[in-house]
C-alpha cells in the first residue's frame, strides 16, 4: 500500500494508540501534514481514558505546533481511519464505531496482532513507527519541513532510548536527520520528572541475578526511563548483561545492555522477544517489546515477567561456546566438503568516492567504517552484506565476470561520505565475480545452539542453532564459523 493510494479520501482520521507517546504523535502528525497537502481534511486524534499529561509530550505539542484531539467517538462522515503506531483491533487502541463503508488502514512497527492485508503496513523490524512513516513519505517525494522532520526524529529518539537502540539501517538513516538542534535539545532534556528519577532509583534497588544477567523491573513508567536505568546497570562489575523491563498497557518493554563478549545485546534481545514481539539493536545496547497476548498464546498463560525470566534462563543455559584456536571441536574428524563457486558482487571503493575519503558502509547487518583506496575493494554478499577486501587478495581469489551485479536485498547497501554526508548506493557500481579456487572445508551439523568466537572479530560472534553447520577451512581450523543449514545444503558438496 502506498500513501498516494489514500489521497482519494477527504475526511481522514489519524488515530494514535491510547495514552499516546511521542512516536505515535509524530507518526500521526507527519501523515496529517501529507494528507493536508493533498487537499484532504485529516484529524489527528486518540481515544481511551486519559488525556496527554506527560510534560515532555505537552512541550512537544507546543514546540512543534501539533494539534491532537482526545475524542469519544469518530466524527460523522469519516471516510478513512488510519491507526498509527498501533493496530485497530488490538488492546491498546480504542475501537471506535466506524461509519458504514469507511476504510481502515494500519501503519505500525509492532508485531502483527491482526490479519495483514493490502491495508496494513506493519514493519516490526523498525525501531519506531516514525521511521516507517518517514520512509513512506520519502517514497512519495513529500517535502518534509522542519517541524515534520523534528517530530519524526523525536519519535525515533524516544522509542530507541535516545537513539542507542537503533535496529534497522532505515532507523540509522532517520537518526541522521536532526532538523533543528535547539528544539530537539529542549525536548531531549525535559525527558525526566522528579518522580521518574525516583522510579529509576527504586528499579536499581531491586535486582535479581539470573546467572550473570542482572534483571530489573521498573514500575509502569515511560519507556525512556528504561534506557537510563540500563545504562547505569551495565556499568556494574560482575553483571555481564542487564535486562530492564516495565509493564506497558499492552506488553513488556525491554532495554538491554551487554558488557561481555559472550552476549551481544542485539542477539539476546532478539532471542528473548522471539515469537512474542520483536527485539534488536547493537552489540552493546538493544531494546525490545513483547506483547501480553503473544506471551499468553505461546506460554499457555504464563505471567509475562515470569515468562521473560524463563527466556533469560533458556538463553543462559542453551549455548555451547567455541573459541577459535582454543576449545574448538575436532575438525579433522569431520567430513570434507567443497564450496560451490557462487557469484558475488564487488565494487572498487575508489569508484564510489575518490580515494582517501572516509566512508561508512551501511547495510542490514550494521555500519562499517573505512577509507576508500585504490587498493581496497568492497565485496557484496547475497544478503547485501558488505565487507572490505584488499585488491591483491581479491585478484588472487576471484575472477571478474563482465556482468553487473543484481541483488534484490531488502535494504540496498549505501556508502556515506563521512565528511560531507553524501550518500551513494553501491549496487549500481558493482560487478559480478566468481571465486577462482574450490574451497575445501570440514563441517558438521551442530546439535545445539552455539556461539563461535574468532580472533579476527573481537566484538561480534557467529551464532547458530541446531541444524546449522560449524565449518572450518581445511588446513586452518582456527578459521571457523557457522553457516545456516539451508545455505550450507545449497552451497557445499560432500567430497567422497
Ligand atoms: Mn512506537
Amino acid at each position: 500500500m502506498l500513501l498516494r493510494d489514500l489521497t482519494k479520501y477527504r475526511k481522514i482520521i489519524i488515530q494514535c494508540h491510547d495514552v499516546p507517546d511521542a512516536d505515535a504523535i509524530a507518526s500521526g502528525f507527519a501523515l496529517q501534514r501529507f494528507f493536508r497537502a493533498a487537499g484532504a481534511e485529516p484529524l489527528l486524534c486518540y481515544g481511551g481514558p486519559a488525556k496527554i499529561q506527560k510534560p515532555s509530550l505537552i512541550m512537544m505539542l507546543e514546540l512543534l505546533r501539533i494539534e491532537i484531539s482526545h475524542i469519544d467517538e469518530l466524527p460523522p462522515g469519516t471516510e478513512l481511519l488510519i491507526t498509527v503506531d498501533c493496530q485497530r483491533g488490538a488492546g491498546n487502541v480504542k475501537n471506535f464505531a466506524l461509519p458504514d463503508g469507511a476504510a481502515v488502514v494500519v501503519i505500525d512497527h509492532h508485531r502483527p496482532e491482526i490479519a495483514e492485508s493490502e491495508n496494513t503496513v506493519i514493519r516490526p523490524h523498525l525501531a519506531s513507527c516514525s521511521t516507517l512513516v518517514w520512509d513512506m513519505l520519502k517514497s512519495e517525494g513529500f517535502p518534509m519541513d522542519k517541524s515534520v522532520q523534528n517530530a519524526l526524529f523525536y519519535g525515533l529518539f524516544t522509542d530507541t532510548n535516545g537513539l542507542s537502540e537503533l535496529r534497522h539501517p532505515l532507523d540509522r538513516d532517520l537518526a541522521e536527520c536532526e532538523a533543528d538542534a535547539a528544539v530537539l535539545r529542549t525536548l531531549k532534556n525535559s525527558a525526566i520528572t522528579a518522580e521518574e528519577l525516583d522510579i529509576i532509583g527504586e528499579t536499581l534497588q531491586n535486582r535479581e541475578m539470573i546467572g550473570s544477567v542482572g534483571f530489573f523491573c521498573a514500575e509502569p513508567c515511560d519507556a525512556n526511563l528504561l534506557g537510563f536505568t540500563s545504562d547505569i546497570a551495565q556499568q556494574v562489575v560482575h553483571i555481564d548483561c542487564c535486562v530492564v523491563c516495565c509493564e506497558q498497557p499492552h506488553g513488556l518493554k525491554l532495554s538491554i545492555r551487554s558488557s561481555a563478549r559472550e552476549i551481544m545485546a542485539s542477539e539476546i534481545a532478539e532471542f528473548l522477544c522471539r515469537d512474542a514481539g520483536s527485539g534488536g539493536g547493537g552489540v552493546e545496547k538493544a531494546g525490545g517489546f513483547m506483547s501480553y497476548k503473544a506471551i499468553a498464546e505461546i506460554s499457555g498463560g504464563a505471567e509475562p515477567k515470569e515468562y521473560l525470566k524463563s527466556r533469560i534462563r533458556a538463553y543462559m543455559d542453551n549455548y555451547d561456546l567455541i573459541y577459535a584456536g582454543n576449545n574448538e571441536p575436532d575438525f579433522g574428524a569431520m567430513p570434507l566438503y567443497k564450496k560451490l563457486p557462487q557469484p558475488v558482487g564487488f565494487a572498487r571503493s575508489a569508484d564510489v568516492f575518490t580515494a582517501g575519503t572516509k566512508i561508512t558502509v551501511r547495510t542490514l547487518e550494521g555500519d562499517v567504517d573505512t577509507v576508500t583506496d585504490e587498493a581496497v575493494y568492497l565485496m557484496v554478499g547475497i544478503r547485501g552484506e558488505v565487507y572490505p577486501i584488499l585488491r591483491e587478495t581479491f585478484e588472487r581469489s576471484y575472477r571478474v565476470l563482465d556482468e553487473p551485479y543484481v541483488n534484490n536485498t531488502e535494504y540496498p547497501p549505501v556508502i556515506l561520505n563521512r565528511i560531507n554526508g553524501e550518500r551513494r548506493e553501491i549496487l549500481p557500481v558493482s560487478k559480478t565475480c566468481l571465486p577462482k579456487e574450490v574451497k575445501l572445508v570440514r563441517a558438521a551439523r551442530i546439535q545445539k545452539d552455539t556461539k563461535v568466537f574468532t580472533d579476527w572479530d573481537t566484538e561480534k560472534y557467529f551464532k547458530g542453532s541446531a541444524g546449522d553447520y560449524i565449518v572450518a577451512n581445511e588446513g586452518y581450523f582456527s578459521d571457523c564459523y557457522i553457516v545456516r543449514g539451508d545455505i550450507f545444503d545449497e552451497s557445499y558438496l560432500a567430497v567422497q
